[in-house]
């Protein structure tokens, strides 16, 4: 007869999940001491590092992912890094072991006391098997919910004793369960909208993560080609929608209620696709939409099409939306879009790279299907005004503004695909994810991580400005060597601080075919 164990490890690899992410303890070793040899564990070690990097795998592949945590204190350790898995609807199942059922209530140690509370403000949904029999449904029940739309991260913990247990037969038609969802825009609602769209004066699109993630990105491109329309990121992107320095692209839309109505000034239509409406940042109160704009909403995600304050929403798969859009829409007499200018100069100076003198130096280096992983929070606009990202899954940036993300999501990334991966990390935000150098040294990863070395939270010193904070105790990181951090951990690194050192050492490290750090001495520039 099978055991919990073997059931759950056939079901896992029924649904693909033969790769797991985790962080053990006690309550895990039997779940791990069944793992048969197919299964990979990729060890990282801290849990904020090894739901990042599961994050980044499941952001490359589209794929639900399998992470395996240590009771309450692991689990309290993923949390920060969960709330940008919740943001990016990254389907993660997240266990972790509990203490021996007859011995939670009385807190033994490590008892994951209230386990399905733990998570619960983050996930789609959480559980705790009511009995041993029961774990490879709640398991299955798992995986689906994760991945049935809008997906999301979803939390099980299992007892210490039940793995041994012997699962029922009946479980065995867990194996062969799919689940499948379908709800595309009704033709009512396709005829309307392709009205309301050929009929305004002055549409503009903004899209947001999900058109990347749906890989439909080369139907937002037909659907704004045949409308001549500007296309706008929505703001706070962690994904890029649209090439960026295709005719139409406008740039990011910035995160504040003031500035983002102003950047859409003139337009009647605002068309929202794949994104929430709007993940705003800094409080600067205004006007929610420019004078005369009408605002529709295009998302699969029902819970951010009922928080929005403004407009009106299609709650809609959005490959699927914006394909039929693009096909029906009629071509509009509007002339098309002027190719853009030149990439903007380079500031230079002498104390550093600026940040966007190392991006168009990036840029004129690195292959064009290179996947960037961003947490350098001052230089997005450099980032953006300096890049040419065409291709889908070419950027990643931590969904929920928690930082740890980059640096172990970059070895998530390469882990799944086999593009050249670059992590631009700024020198507060690698702190949060460093012990990921060590999982990319040992598992062989080749991740070139540039930290961004302007010895400051420069993003804080951006916001102080603008928010009139004034100067703040807390802001300055000096005193970090992380070419001895990233030796530390077996990463081989360099340092340096003109544009030629770093192009040389950028070029080798794209190819060794092994992990490189470089520390590149940056000049802070106000966002
Ligand atoms: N802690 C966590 C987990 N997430 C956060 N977002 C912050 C703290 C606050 N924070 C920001 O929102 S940006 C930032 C912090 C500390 C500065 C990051 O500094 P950096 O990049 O060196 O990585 P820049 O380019 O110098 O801003
Ligand atoms: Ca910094």
């Amino acid at each position: 007869m099978a055991t919990v164990s073997d059931i759950t490890y056939e079901l896992l690899r029924a649904r693909g999940l033969t790769t797991i992410f985790g962080n053990p303890g006690s309550n895990e070793l039997p779940f791990l001491s069944g793992m048969p040899s197919d299964f990979r564990y990729v060890l990282g070690l801290h849990e904020g590092a090894v739901m990042s990097m599961a994050d980044g795998y499941s952001l490359a592949t589209g794929e639900a992912v399998f992470v395996n945590l240590h009771a309450a204190s692991g689990s309290g350790n993923a949390m920060g890094a969960l709330t940008n898995a919740v943001y990016s609807h990254s389907p993660l199942i997240v266990t972790a072991g509990q203490q021996v059922r007859s011995t939670i209530g009385q807190e033994v140690m490590l008892a994951n006391v209230d386990a399905t509370m733990l998570m619960h403000p983050l996930v789609k949904w959480s559980a705790e098997p009511l009995c041993a029999e029961d774990v490879p449904r709640v398991i299955s029940q798992a995986i689906h919910t994760a991945l049935l739309p809008a997906k999301g991260p979803v939390y099980v913990s299992v007892p210490y004793d039940d793995w041994a247990q012997e699962a029922p037969d009946e479980t065995r038609h867990l194996l062969a369960r799919t689940t499948t969802a379908a709800s595309d825009l009704s033709e009512a609602q396709l005829v309307e909208l392709v009205e309301v769209l050929d009929a305004a004066v002055n549409p503009v699109l903004v899209l947001g993560p999900a058109v990347d993630a749906e890989h439909a990105n080369e139907f937002a491109v037909e659907l704004s080609d045949k409308l001549a329309a500007p296309v706008w990121i929505a703001p706070s992107p962690s994904r890029c929608p649209f090439p960026t320095r295709h005719p139409a692209f406008r740039g990011v839309l910035p995160a504040g209620v003031e500035q983002l109505s102003h950047a859409l000034d003139g337009h009647d239509l605002i068309v929202v696709i794949g994104a929430p409406v709007f993940r705003y940042h800094q409080h600067v109160p205004g006007n929610y939409l420019p004078d005369g704009a009408t605002l529709i909403h295009i998302t699969a995600d029902a819970g951010e099409a009922a928080r929005s304050p403004m407009g009106r929403a299609f709650v809609a798969p959005v490959r699927e939306a914006l394909a039929a859009l693009a096909k029906r829409v009629s071509t509009s007499s509007r002339p098309a879009l002027e190719p853009l200018a030149d990439f903007p100069e380079p500031r230079t100076s002498s104390d550093g790279l600026s940040p966007d003198l190392l991006f168009a130096t990036i840029r004129e280096n690195a292959p064009a299907d290179t996947i960037y992983v961003n947490e350098s929070t001052s230089t997005s606009q450099d980032f953006f005004a300096q890049m040419n990202l065409s291709r889908q899954g070419s950027f990643y940036f931590p969904a929920s503004g928690g930082l740890g993300f980059g640096l172990p999501a970059a070895v998530g990334v390469a882990l799944a695909r086999k593009r050249p991966v670059v992590g631009l990390i700024g020198d507060g935000s690698a702190n949060y994810g460093i012990t990921a150098l060590w999982t990319a040294a040992q598992y062989d990863i080749p991740v070139v991580f540039v930290i961004l070395k302007n010895g400051t939270y420069g993003a804080l010193r951006g916001f102080g400005a603008l928010l009139g904070t004034g100067e703040t105790p807390g802001l300055d990181v000096p005193g970090l060597d992380f070419v001895k951090i990233a030796e530390g951990y077996g990463v081989s690194a360099t340092a340096v601080s003109t544009t030629e050192s770093f192009a040389s050492a950028f070029r080798s490290a794209l190819n060794a075919n092994a992990p490189h750090l470089i520390e590149v001495t940056t000049t802070f520039e106000q966002p």
